[in-house]
């Protein structure tokens, strides 16, 4: 959209005393920040208003995404950025004296996700938008987001993030859009005398959903999407039985917090509230305007839309739709399955087997009877028809219904018509491996997508710095198309080009080194090598690995302190679920590790480790930018594809890495000798575990380095080191180090080796660099969205 610097400065004034009955000279940040918002919104408004137009009218197939989770980050730049503003707007304000840098540091962090999936999510938004694809997202409102992570004398300690306390410009209440979901009470069944059986209900608990919509603005274009997320309320009328606090206490809670525990399946009846919540209101919406609006025949509703179950959580979209279809909309069992199974696809996101959600029969039946029935028959008719086709023990293998639990994996491929992995090792562990099964019954509907990341947010707006190098260089096509990056190739032996990269990396670790100053205190060396480990905290993603490889060189220093080594920064940003005790103990033990090199003198500058509290979205978009080095560093097999190794590739940060998720996808995209590979693979990994002859305590014992390190866990050498330090020492001399540390321990020494030698030869460092950003071009979500748009859910993006 045009917009001239003097129309913005008009509107933004006028605005802001409007708004506030202020001018500049008395004007808060946040009061600028509400009047910019404001702005903005006004602006978009109209392509909003007319984008819907037009899908309604040209009745277009579009897909929601469904997900418990998205992590968004701050709103007000991306959307500046996808409006083609940034600039004028920063201009503008500068006018003013007013930096919008510093305004943007008001906005919250929309934070209502955990980690990969949710920022996934996000990324998918941005791009669905940006390559002008009709798609949108589903999900919850949670009045809480992401617990803010706090360090207390080295633990992690859990406040609340209450992000809406100042409001949420970007959203808007469609109260007339609010829809009913039910739980619990009784269903029976009565034949209505057609032979058809209707659901009668009594005593049930109504709460009621309303929607806020969020604009998901796409680049340069004039497509605008909407992400929909629910708050529960008490409906006005209530049944007497229900008019008591304890219901509308209830009732309040089912948005007020997100899970955070993004690993392991918590089987409380809260969460699957939750999930029936979204799941209900969401479809129920989309049908109300296929229904009304659009007018369109429900039984040919799957040439209309594409509904996407993020992960398991959502996958209650299957017997709800069924629910809808068949009792809401009078269409016969066969054809609403048909129907479901076209509409439905499905992602996994994970083969951790504790992450995997299976519910109670007993609860399922309480808490939604109707739902209970539906999967009982879907379960029944499968059965019954699979038998006499492929034998007992796939069908029991593959059933829904198992052991008393409700298996939504199992629900999930059933019910729909595609399933993947989110890269090609996780998908093709899913197909011979993890859900073999499924995968022998159900051939066809099995694939890969391997994850993308949306690369305006995390180099465009991250990396304003590398951006403009790069248009110099390359010119700006691609902004658009990032596989256009890879003209960058032709200047891998240009001196200049090398040099302003390098210059750049380093612009941005002085800022990281400001901001670590500032929060933590401590003055880091800009000319050590910036190693850094930013994800979740989880035994297997292997932070400590890392932890152990830093007390090697610490003693190594310590006992050599004229060691000719590169200075290192050693930086962490990791949140551990608030239940999660060994990964709450394994950051006790990096934040003292940190705290006994940091204060050792004889070490100087040569290490640092650094610990940055509340990793988040926003955070990550400062210390990304200022890596030099990137760890992803899981047992092979585990991490299903992880995206900020991604991250990291577009800017220009080489990765050391395992050959596990999308790794091996980024090893080969950016060629030999660019990045750092070591440990087992994958299918020595699966060998270890079929022979189980994997034993710890011998590399403990036989390895003097190992050994040493280890004991520094339990005999005193890290001062206030507590019980954490024998916990992890125990779980891998005593319990067999579950995700193999030890035994990747002496390769991954080796890998970093050679990290180093090749940092002390700055031209080759930095070739490496672009051929990392030169090569990223693959890892956009903009191309993962296509592929799901042609692959999975049929639908076509909007012509400019
Ligand atoms: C994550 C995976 O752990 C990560 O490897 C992947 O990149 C990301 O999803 C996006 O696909 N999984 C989760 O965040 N959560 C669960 C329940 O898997």
């Amino acid at each position: 959209m045009k917009l001239s610097k003097k129309q913005f400065k008009q509107d933004f004034e006028e605005r802001l005393t409007s708004k506030f009955a202020t001018d500049l000279t008395k004007a808060g940040y946040q009061e600028i920040y509400d009047a910019l918002a404001s702005v903005v919104k006004h602006y978009y408004a109209n392509i909003w208003v007319s984008d819907n137009q037009y899908k309604d009218e040209t009745g277009k197939k579009q897909a929601y995404y469904f997900s418990i989770e998205f992590l968004p980050g701050k709103m007000l730049k991306s959307n500046l950025l996808n409006l083609g503003m940034l600039k004028t707007v920063r201009e503008g304000l500068e006018d003013f004296g007013i930096e919008l840098d510093e305004v943007a540091k008001v906005e919250p962090d929309m934070a209502i996700g955990n980690g990969g999936l949710g920022r996934l999510a996000s990324c998918f938004m941005d791009s669905l938008a940006s390559t002008g694809l009709p798609g949108n997202g589903n999900g919850i409102r949670y009045r809480y987001g992401l617990f803010k992570q706090k360090i207390i004398d080295g633990y992690q300690v859990e406040l609340p993030d209450s992000w809406l306390n100042n409001g949420n410009p970007w959203e808007v209440r469609r109260a007339d859009k609010a829809v009913e979901v039910t739980f619990g009470g009784e269903v029976w069944l009565e034949d209505d005398g057609k032979g058809n059986l209707i659901p009668h209900y009594k005593d049930q608990e109504r709460v009621l959903a309303v929607p806020y919509d969020t604009p998901m603005i796409g680049y340069e274009n004039t497509t605008v999407n909407n992400m929909c997320l629910w708050r529960s309320e008490v409906p006005e009328e209530l049944d007497p039985k229900f008019q008591n606090l304890e219901y509308m206490r209830q009732t309040s809670m089912l948005s007020a917090e997100l899970y955070p525990d993004d690993s392991n399946y918590d089987g409380r009846l809260l969460r699957l509230k939750q999930e029936y919540f979204f799941v209900s209101a969401g479809l129920q919406r989309i049908l109300h305007h296929y229904k009304g609006t659009q007018k369109k025949d429900i039984r040919r509703i799957s040439d209309y839309i594409a509904v996407h179950i993020n992960d398991t959580h959502p996958a209650l979209c299957v017997p709800e739709f069924m629910r809808l279809l068949v009792d809401d909309y009078g269409v016969g069992w066969n054809r609403a399955w048909d129907t479901t199974v076209k509409v439905m696809s499905y992602t996994n996101h994970t083969i951790l087997s504790e992450a995997l959600e299976k519910w109670p029969e007993e609860m399922v039946k309480q808490l939604l009877p109707r739902i209970y029935q539906i999967i009982v028959e879907i379960d029944r008719r499968r059965t019954a028809e699979l038998l006499p086709k492929i034998g007992a023990s796939l069908v029991h293998n593959t059933r829904i219904i198992k052991d008393g639990q409700i298996h939504m994996a199992n629900l999930s491929i059933i019910g729909s018509h595609s399933t993947n992995g989110v890269a090609k090792l996780h998908s093709d562990l899913l197909k011979d491996v993890e859900l073999h099964d499924f995968y022998e019954i159900y051939p066809e509907r099995f694939n890969n997508k391997t994850n993308g990341i949306a690369d305006r947010r995390w180099i465009q707006i991250a990396n304003e710095r590398l951006s403009g190098i790069i248009d110099e260089t390359i010119g700006k096509s691609w902004r658009h198309d990032l596989d256009e990056l890879k003209l960058l190739k032709n200047f891998k032996d240009d001196e200049k080009t090398l040099e302003k990269l390098q210059k750049a990396k380093y612009d941005d670790k002085l800022r990281l080194a400001a901001l670590i100053k500032e929060k933590n205190g401590i003055i880091v060396n800009p000319d050590a090598i910036f190693d850094v480990q930013v994800k979740r905290l989880h035994a297997y993603k292997r932070q400590l690995l890392n932890a152990l490889h830093i007390l090697k060189l610490y003693f190594d220093l310590k006992e050599n302190p004229e060691l000719d080594r590169v200075p290192r920064v050693f930086i962490f940003g990791a949140k551990a679920a608030p239940s999660y005790h060994y990964a709450k103990s394994i950051i006790k033990c990096i934040n003292e590790i940190a705290n006994m090199i940091n204060n050792d003198q004889t070490v100087k500058d040569k290490l640092k480790v650094v610990f940055m509290e509340n990793y988040n979205v926003s955070l990550a978009e400062m210390i990304i930018p200022a890596a030099n080095v990137g760890e992803q560093i899981s047992l092979a097999s585990k991490e299903a594809s992880g995206t900020s190794n991604m991250k990291f590739m577009l800017n220009g940060t080489l990765t050391i890495g395992t050959l596990d998720g999308a790794n091996i996808e980024i090893f080969e995209a950016a060629g030999d000798g660019n990045n750092f590979v070591f440990g087992l693979t994958k299918d020595e990994v699966y060998e270890y575990y079929r022979n189980g002859n994997y034993n710890a305590r011998d590399i403990f014992e036989q390895n003097p380095v190992v050994n040493r390190i280890l004991n520094a866990l339990i005999d005193g050498t890290i001062p206030n080191i507590k019980s954490e330090g024998r916990e992890i020492f125990d779980s891998l001399t005593v319990y067999n180090d579950e995700y193999f540390v030890l035994r990747d321990f002496n390769d991954y020494v080796r890998a970093q080796a050679d990290l180093e030698k090749l940092y002390r030869d700055p031209k080759a460092w930095a070739q490496a660099s672009l051929m990392n950003i030169a090569n990223v071009g693959r890892f956009s979500s903009d191309r993962t969205v296509k592929e799901y748009a042609d692959d999975i859910w049929y639908i076509k993006a909007k012509k400019e």
